[in-house]
């Protein structure tokens, strides 16, 4: 077993660490040693010079000034320059009100040497603008009111500053601190002391002229995107500055990486502040609090995505995915700051009223001595420009509705998506997979979809197929498909350099890969040895890898296989932080600096695209990728990486998804059970009680832990498990509706509790317990032993039903709820409406016509809805041809009834309403049901006065119709 263990991990030992070294981790696995992630392999802000450099700008004196004489209104925009005074060097600030209560603001060089990247394919469509106007004017400022919009803006020229107001309070000011600081491009100079130094501009153009001229013979490069120089300055000596280079400015080093730097330091900075916010969250991805802490004294938020072998928990630290928009949140208001920038960023957060107790606070107050609380962030890029929207609310639901016109919305997942996935590396061969298909079956337990990780295919040549393990995948795919399941395999984007596989022949013969500094193709090492990185930010690589996918150009898959994008960081085993080098070169001239953080957003866009193209454009696929960036939402689905079986990281789960879900991600999920180490059955059984409520619910394993199907365990371990499978493929109806209003809407399906208690300041650093919707209210338990939880069920005049016995308690408090091993936590809000599916099968798409049970939880006023979306499960239809449902329910006076939320949808359907459960009802007298057309008819029902439960049978009324039901 450990030799098998060893030979397939082969790779790994040449990528980070000797064969001892190896051996070691196998131990600590067996052994349950707590694994610690190796912290020198990543740069600290210290480490990063950029950082360094943007961190040691102090508050205060900002050398910018805004030179108002220059200022230019036009229909769509203002611009200003700004000048620093000190290198007198010219930006250019471009302003924009934008409808929905935005605005966004641009600063670039005036006269950049050579264009800055400006990031492409995040925003959906230029953003409607709201026109400036001139309001006021006085010798250092400049008063703006934006058409239709709440706020005015003012623009200060010295220092240079921007403060949005509303109502004649603040809401927001950028650069109030002084910390802009914007890295212009200049000529390298070498410095022989601190105050002599040499322009070496003329030798320097000349050897840029040659390298760009190299460049532009790659085929990628053809369509005029290049930035060039900008005419005229080549060969000319720039100016002797008065500024002096640091160290790292021109070349930088991190361990036995050197990065050539080119183009020298770029980076840029700013500062936004926030007056009267204490509360703020997004940036992920992080492995920390849900709440963002202050940074000061520690490193700042990193924002890189990088593959973090072994991460720990409670840190700063970059992971695999990053979204630059952070939340702002306060019991009056909302708003919300994304910087669109796609280079390494780094964030720091600092508060007025960090370290100061509550009591501190009042006597402040009480003595009126107190500040305004305020929360002030400064983000810094290490190339690219400023650009920034500030969404200004006034709710949070207005935020995301802000941030998802501008970056879209989660793509709506086909239903089998939202089921149970089963995966682990590796499921050895056609026969392993077909005997844990038969499993579930056996043990009655649901699944959708089974995995296959790397040692599928051909000596890591994906789109390939083992051929000794796996020489029949159309096979093994139909019996999937006779059990109406999927199969999911791993499609990475490092190909394999073999001169034998048509993939590295055909991207290499096009002059696809990303190449080095130098032209030439870049190779790094990762799982199949020597790699070659497809370039995806070049729309022809993309368009080539969606073509892959088609069922001639993929041999062995079919329909009912769908995708998985791992390692889209991307990972380099041999570079630096595990990553690519940043002077690598992309598609247009962009350095790979520029494009780090949406190359993984990229693989995933092209996966997506080809299996959407495979089926002619007909159905939903599903990707799931562990790079992400903004906008990696209208793509798929995104999971949290190499966690570890442990309770902490159990906990995490829950902090990790909410983050993404604020800045649009809602389809997140986190390996159940943990990849790293055995988990003790309790553990794995609390796990999947929380996988079954967050949304994407995938168990996955290392290679070297254990197998650990679920059956697997003893009985009681095993029937917990099953409960909770069963507990998902019934709430699958509520998922999926959950889904579909997402998709629509662009708000969370996973929510924190202050979403809907906004004034709650008990709910503010919850990171125990969720939402889901506005209806459920999930604490899953988190603790090895537990015989009870604290759950907070908030809202001032609010009722909670228990899901289970549905006893109701009132809100707000806490809460001791006594837990078993199968209990799962979770309530729902008086005054919702939930569908669930009462019969578990085998998988979603044995139930999807099955009828549906309404769960009405009444409000203390005797009212509840709720909706419900029906569809085919797996096509656009449902937006090309309108095939879909969307039924309302709303109860109140003693009548349910039942109508169209979407009146331009059509669709027919089998399913019925077999069962209504009305917690919190009186006993009726009778109970009459009305549907057009028909006459009125008794219902037969059931009042158990203990639990104030009623239950009318069989309505037996088609989901499609409307009717009503009055209880008399
Ligand atoms: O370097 O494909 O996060 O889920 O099983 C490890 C093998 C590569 C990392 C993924 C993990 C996957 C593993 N991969």
């Amino acid at each position: 077993m450990a030799a098998v263990a060893v030979a397939g991990l082969a790779p790994a030992a040449r990528r980070r660490r000797s064969r001892t070294g190896l051996l070691l981790v196998c131990l600590g696995l067996c052994l349950g040693f707590t694994l610690a992630v190796d912290r020198s392999n990543f740069k600290t802000c210290e480490e990063s010079s950029f950082c360094k450099r943007q961190r040691s700008v102090r508050p205060g004196n900002s050398p910018y000034r805004a030179l108002l004489d220059s200022l230019q209104i036009g229909p769509d925009a203002l611009t200003v320059h700004i000048i620093n005074d000190v290198t007198k060097v010219l930006l250019v600030l471009e302003l924009q009100g934008l409808q929905k209560n935005m605005t966004r603001m641009r600063i670039d060089e005036l006269e950049p040497r050579r264009p800055r990247y400006r990031v492409p394919d995040v925003l959906v469509a230029d953003p409607p603008t709201a026109r400036l106007s001139v309001s006021g004017r006085d010798d250092n400022s400049v008063e703006l009111t934006v058409a239709e919009g709440p706020y005015k803006i003012i623009l200060t020229a010295r220092p240079f500053r921007l403060d949005l107001l509303e109502d004649r309070s603040l809401l927001l000011s950028v650069n109030a601190r002084g910390l802009l600081h914007f890295e212009h491009q200049r000529t390298p100079r070498v410095s022989f002391s601190d105050k002599v130094s040499v322009t070496l501009g003329s030798i320097w153009d000349k050897i840029k002229n040659l390298l760009f001229r190299q460049g532009s013979k790659d085929p990628a490069e053809g369509d005029g995107a290049q930035p060039e120089e900008t005419p005229g300055d080549g060969g000319k000596p720039e100016e002797i500055q008065s500024e002096k280079d640091e160290p790292g400015a021109w070349e930088e080093t991190f361990k036995t990486h050197s990065d050539s730097k080119p183009y020298g330091p770029t980076s840029v900075g700013l500062d936004f502040s926030l007056p009267g916010m204490e509360h703020v969250y997004g940036i992920p991805e992080h492995a920390d609090s849900f709440r963002l802490k202050v940074t000061e004294g520690a490193d700042p938020y990193r924002l890189y995505n990088l593959d973090v072998f072994q991460y720990e928990l409670h840190n700063f630290m970059a992971l695999y995915g990053s979204v630059p928009v952070l939340l702002a949140h306060s019991a009056h208001r909302d708003l919300g700051i994304f910087w669109l920038n796609a280079a390494e960023t780094w964030v720091d957060i600092s508060s007025n009223t960090a370290g100061k107790t509550l009591f501190g606070k009042m006597l402040d107050y009480l003595q009126g001595s107190g500040e305004t609380p305020q929360t002030d962030v400064r983000w810094m890029s290490e190339s690219g420009i400023v650009d920034v929207f500030l969404m200004l609310g006034p709710s949070v639901s207005d935020v995301f509705r802000q941030y998802a016109s501008l970056t879209g919305t989660q793509a709506f997942p086909p239903l089998f998506s939202l089921g149970y996935h089963q995966s682990r590396w590796n499921y050895r061969d056609e026969a392993d997979v077909l005997e844990v298909n038969q499993g579930f079956d056996d043990h009655n337990m649901p699944c959708d979809v089974i995995w296959l990780d790397i040692e599928h295919a051909d000596g890591k040549r994906y789109f390939t197929w083992d051929p000794s393990r796996f020489p029949h995948p159309l096979n093994m795919l139909d019996q999937l498909a006779s059990k109406r399941r999927k199969l999911v395999t791993i499609v990475d984007p490092h190909i394999k350099v073999d001169s034998g596989y048509r993939v590295h022949e055909e991207l290499r013969n096009l002059g696809l890969y990303v190449k080095t500094r130098d032209g030439s193709d870049y190779e790094g090492w990762c799982w199949p040895g020597a790699a070659g990185y497809p370039d995806f930010t070049n729309p022809q690589m993309r368009a080539w890898w969606a073509n892959m996918f088609s069922f001639d150009n993929y041999e062995g898959s079919n329909s009912n296989l769908h995708v998985w994008n791992d390692m889209n960081e991307p990972s380099v085993f041999n570079g630096p932080e595990v990553t690519m080098l940043k002077d690598a070169r992309h598609y247009g001239g962009w350095e790979h600096r520029d494009v780090h953080n949406i190359y993984g957003l990229y693989v995933q866009m092209a996966t997506a695209d080809g299996l959407v193209k495979r089926s002619g454009g007909k159905e939903r696929p599903f990707v799931l990728s562990r790079a992400f960036f903004a906008g990696s939402q209208r793509y798929g689905a995104v999971w949290t990486g190499d966690n570890t079986a442990e309770w902490d990281h159990l906990k995490i789960t829950i902090p990790m998804c909410l983050s993404l879900a604020l800045v649009g991600l809602s389809f997140c999920g986190a390996d159940v059970g943990g990849f790293f180490k055995n988990p003790e059955p309790e553990l794995l059984v609390r796990w999947y009680q929380m996988g079954a409520y967050q949304p994407f619910f995938r168990a996955h394993a290392h290679i070297d832990t254990g197998r650990r199907e679920p059956w697997l365990l003893s009985s009681q371990y095993r029937d917990a498990i099953r409960d909770a499978l069963g507990q998902r493929y019934s709430l699958l109806p509520f998922w999926y509706t959950l889904f579909y209003q997402a998709h629509r809407e662009g708000i969370p399906v996973m929510r924190p509790l202050w979403m809907l208690y906004p004034q709650d300041v008990t709910t503010f650093s919850i990171d125990d317990q969720f939402l889901l919707g506005d209806a459920l209210l999930v604490h899953p338990v988190s603790d090895s032993g537990a015989h009870g939880v604290q759950v907070y069920l908030p809202g001032q005049g609010e009722v909670w039903y228990e899901a289970q016995s549905y006893q109701k308690y009132h809100g707000p408090q806490t809460l001791y709820l006594p837990v078993t091993l199968s209990s799962i936590p979770v309530f729902q809000r008086g005054g919702t409406i939930v569908p669930r599916w009462m019969r578990v099968r085998r998988s979603s798409d044995c139930m999807k016509d099955d009828p549906i049970t309404l769960f009405v939880a009444l409000s203390p006023q005797g009212t509840a809805q709720g909706e419900l979306f029906i569809d085919d499960g797996h096509t656009f239809n449902y937006d090309t041809h309108h095939s879909f449902l969307l039924r309302r329910f709303s109860f109140s006076g003693n009548t349910l009834v039942s109508s169209s939320a979407d009146p331009t949808g059509h669709f027919e359907t089998p399913i019925w309403i077999e069962r209504i459960v009305i917690m919190g009802a009186g006993k009726p007298a009778a109970v009459v049901l009305q549907t057009e057309g028909s006459p009125e008819s008794r219902l037969s029902f059931q009042h158990d006065p203990e639990t104030s439960v009623l239950i009318l049978r069989k309505p037996g009324v088609n989901v499609a119709s409307d009717w009503n039901i009055h209880l008399r």
